[in-house]
C-alpha cells in the first residue's frame, strides 16, 4: 500500500528545479515532531546516488502571506551563504531553497496549497530534548551565530510574516478574547491557568519601554529557538544548522533566548504529563548561556544582557499561553496527537515558569559570572 506521505513525495517532488534528476523515490516519510507545518523527508536515487529532501506543505492558516514568507527566507539564507562563504562561522550551513520549474521558490498545488522544498541537510539529525551540558552550549553556539551572522542584514526587506508574534502584551489579549469566546466549551476546566496566566499580566509589560528607549534594539531574530530547530551533524555532533526560518523578523535577541531555554532548559518534555518531571536545569542554563555569549555575546547591550534570565520567563509564560488560547478556541493552530496536548502544554510552561520564578536568583548569578 501506498503511504500519504509517498503519494505526496510522488506528486511533489517534480514540481521542484532539482541540481539533479533523480530515476526514483526511495523512500518517503512524515516528520511530525513540529508543530505547524506538514514535513516529508524525501530520499530520491539520484545519478550519483541516493539524496535526501525536506518537502514541506506551508500552513496557511498561520501564515497568511506564504509568497512573503518565501521571499524572507531566500533572502536571509542567501545574505547567510554569502557570509560562510566568505569564511565566516566555518562549520554552519544553511538551507538550499529549490524553486518550482515555474521559478518561483514555492508550488502551489491544485487546491491552492503552497509547497516548498529544502536540502534535507545531510547527514544530519535533530533532537527532542538536550541530554547534557555540551548539546546544550552546541545548539546556543548555531543560534547565537545565526544571529550574529544576521546583524548586517537590510531589516527593511524582511516581511512580518505573523504580526506581533512575540508581543506578550497582545498574547495576553488573545487569551481573555479566548477566555471570553469559550468557543469550545472548555473554559470551566481552565479556570486555575486562567488565573495563573492573570496574576502574571505585569510581565507583559516590561520590555516594551527598553525597546522604546533603545536600550533594547531590534534586530533580526529567528523567533522559534526551539532544540528541534537546530540540526546536529552526525560525524561530529556539532550544530551545524538553524532550520526552521517561517518566523524571521525583526525580533529582539531575548526571544530567541528565552524561547529556546524554554524548551531545553525544561527536564521533561513540552507535552509531559506528570508534572512532578517538570524543572528548569540550572546546568542547562549556565550551559547555553556560555555558547549563546561565546557566539553573539559582544554585539548584546547591558539590558540585553541583564533581562537574560526573565526572557527565560517571559517566553514560557508568553508559550504557556498561547497553548491555552488554543485549547480554548478548540485546537485550530498548533498540531495536536491527542485532544488534551494543548492543555498539557500550557501545564507544563507554567510548571516551568514556577520553577523558573523561584530560579532566577541564581540564574541572574550565572549570567553575571559568565
Ligand atoms: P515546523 O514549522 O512544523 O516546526 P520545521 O521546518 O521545523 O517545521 O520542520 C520539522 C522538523 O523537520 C524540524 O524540527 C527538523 O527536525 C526537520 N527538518 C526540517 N528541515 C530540515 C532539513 N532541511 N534537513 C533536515 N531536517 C529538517
Ligand atoms: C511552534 O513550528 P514549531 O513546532 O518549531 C511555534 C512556536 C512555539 C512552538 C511550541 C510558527 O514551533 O512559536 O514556541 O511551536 N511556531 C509557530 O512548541 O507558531
Ligand atoms: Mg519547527
Amino acid at each position: 500500500m501506498i503511504t500519504i506521505a509517498e503519494q505526496q513525495a510522488r506528486a511533489m517532488l517534480p514540481q521542484f528545479a532539482l541540481e539533479e534528476e533523480y530515476t526514483d523515490i526511495r523512500e518517503a516519510r512524515e516528520l511530525t515532531e513540529g508543530h505547524i507545518n506538514s514535513t516529508y523527508y524525501v530520499e530520491a536515487q539520484g545519478a550519483a546516488g541516493p539524496r535526501g529532501y525536506i518537502l514541506q506543505k506551508i500552513n496557511t492558516y498561520v501564515f497568511r502571506r506564504p509568497e512573503e514568507l518565501m521571499a524572507n527566507i531566500v533572502g536571509v539564507t542567501e545574505y547567510i551563504r554569502e557570509r560562510l562563504a566568505a569564511g565566516e562561522a566555518r562549520g554552519q550551513s544553511t538551507l538550499h531553497v529549490y524553486p518550482a520549474k515555474d521559478g518561483n521558490p514555492w508550488y502551489q498545488d491544485e487546491q491552492g496549497g503552497y509547497w516548498r522544498c529544502y536540502n534535507f541537510v545531510a547527514n544530519s539529525y535533530s533532537l527532542q530534548a538536550a541530554a547534557g551540558p555540551q548539546e546544550a552550549r552546541r545548539a546556543a553556539y548555531a543560534f547565537g551565530t545565526f544571529q550574529r551572522m544576521l546583524d548586517g542584514f537590510p531589516i527593511e526587506r524582511l516581511h512580518e510574516t505573523i504580526p506581533d508574534f512575540h508581543n506578550t502584551k497582545k498574547r495576553y489579549e488573545a487569551l481573555e478574547a479566548a477566555v471570553a469566546e469559550d468557543r469550545a466549551g472548555r473554559r470551566a476546566e481552565v479556570e486555575d491557568e486562567i488565573a495563573f496566566a492573570r496574576a502574571r499580566k505585569g510581565d507583559c509589560l516590561l520590555l516594551p519601554p527598553l525597546v522604546a528607549a533603545g536600550s533594547i534594539p531590534l534586530r533580526v531574530t529567528h523567533n522559534d529557538t526551539k532544540l528541534n530547530n537546530v540540526l546536529f551533524d552526525r560525524d561530529t555532533h556539532e550544530a551545524v544548522c538553524v532550520v526552521d526560518l517561517d518566523t524571521i523578523m525583526p525580533g529582539l535577541s531575548l526571544y530567541d533566548f528565552g524561547d529556546s531555554l524554554r524548551f531545553l532548559g525544561n527536564t521533561a518534555a513540552e507535552d509531559e504529563r506528570d508534572l512532578s518531571n517538570v524543572d528548569f536545569s540550572l546546568p542547562l542554563f549556565e550551559a547555553y548561556t556560555k555558547g549563546y555569549l561565546a557566539a553573539c555575546g559582544a554585539a548584546l547591550t547591558p539590558d540585553e544582557i541583564r533581562l537574560l534570565p526573565f526572557s527565560v520567563k517571559l517566553m514560557t509564560y508568553e508559550c504557556g499561553m498561547r497553548f491555552l488560547t488554543d485549547y480554548l478556541n478548540g485546537d485550530v493552530y498548533f498540531r495536536i496527537h491527542r485532544p488534551d496536548d494543548n492543555l498539557a502544554r500550557c501545564r507544563t510552561q507554567f510548571a516551568l515558569v514556577r520553577r523558573i520564578e523561584a530560579l532566577l536568583p541564581e540564574m541572574e548569578r550565572i549570567v553575571a559570572q559568565n
